[in-house]
């Protein structure tokens, strides 16, 4: 397949980069977090990640383009992290998590960087969590040894990727990414009972809720009257270029 090889030779020629989505606190404005995107753009037309994550997903090259976007996250965040607290949500796929060295990839980010553990947060998806979460597993091992570091990780996509709860009680995780098909559109009750559910059960468990894709001030507020801590979307900001966000922050954060 074309794109495999143009991926394979896009690690080499380094024709990635990374953008950075804040992560807004709803009751203070503040960014927290910034969610860094992968973006690739071969001859200066960028390729959807939709379309290139998969393949690279499914010929492993995700795995180095995975630890080069932990290494340069880690360096980008860490002047942010330094004047504004703000710490760094990166997305991780499930094959990154079954390699063996994966726990030394991240602390070794972390530590080229000089970055505490506290400032990084791990993205995987509902669903590879739950495929991997019986109690004793490599996964939970894992996360675990990563969370003593600091590390936290973030349920990404929660609320579509299985229709069990059990899960939660014994896998070590920290932060709920609301999916966005629970952003309230309208306000209508029933739509507006879900978000509600989710936000409750976060708020509960003591998880800090994102969530995500808030488009308008009217989303933002209905979040704010249902206690969800954060949120990110285009209403805040789309995702930037680490310079472009460098000035927003410069100008007040
Ligand atoms: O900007 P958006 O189109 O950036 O991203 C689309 C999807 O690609 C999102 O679901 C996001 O989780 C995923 N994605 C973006 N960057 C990365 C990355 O560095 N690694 C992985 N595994 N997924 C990513
Ligand atoms: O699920 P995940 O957080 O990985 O999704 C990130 C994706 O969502 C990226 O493609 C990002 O560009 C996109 N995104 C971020 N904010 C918004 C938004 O407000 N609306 C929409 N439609 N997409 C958004
Ligand atoms: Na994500």
């Amino acid at each position: 397949m074309r794109l495999a090889s143009d991926l394979r030779r896009a690690v080499a020629n380094d024709e990635f980069m990374v953008n950075y989505q804040p992560v807004v606190d709803l009751s203070t404005g503040r960014v927290t977090a910034v969610e860094a995107l992968l973006r690739w753009s071969p001859d200066g037309r960028p390729v959807p990640p939709l379309d290139f994550i998969p393949i690279a997903e499914q010929y492993g090259l995700i795995v180095p383009i995975g630890a080069w976007v932990l290494r340069q996250a880690c360096r980008d965040v860490r002047p942010w992290h330094d004047r504004f607290d703000i710490s760094v949500t990166v997305n991780v796929s499930g094959r990154q998590l079954r390699e063996p060295d994966f726990a030394q990839t991240v602390l070794s980010a972390l530590r080229d960087a000089d970055l505490p553990g506290s400032a990084l947060i791990l993205e995987i998806t509902e669903t590879v969590l739950v495929s991997s979460s019986t109690e004793n597993d490599d996964v939970t091992v894992l996360l675990s040894a990563l969370r003593e570091e600091g590390v936290r990780v973030a349920v990404d996509d929660f609320g579509t990727g299985y229709s069990s709860l059990a899960y939660l009680r014994h896998l070590p995780v920290d932060i709920l990414k609301i999916d966005r098909a629970f952003t309230p559109e309208g306000g209508m009750a029933e739509e507006m009972a879900f978000t509600r559910a989710i936000v409750e059960l976060g708020n509960s468990l003591r998880l800090s809720s994102i969530a995500e894709a808030v488009e308008t001030p009217e989303q933002a507020e209905r979040l704010r009257e249902l206690d969800c801590p954060q949120a990110q979307g285009y209403h805040f900001s789309r995702p930037l270029p680490a310079e472009d966000l460098t000035k927003v922050l410069n100008a007040g954060n």
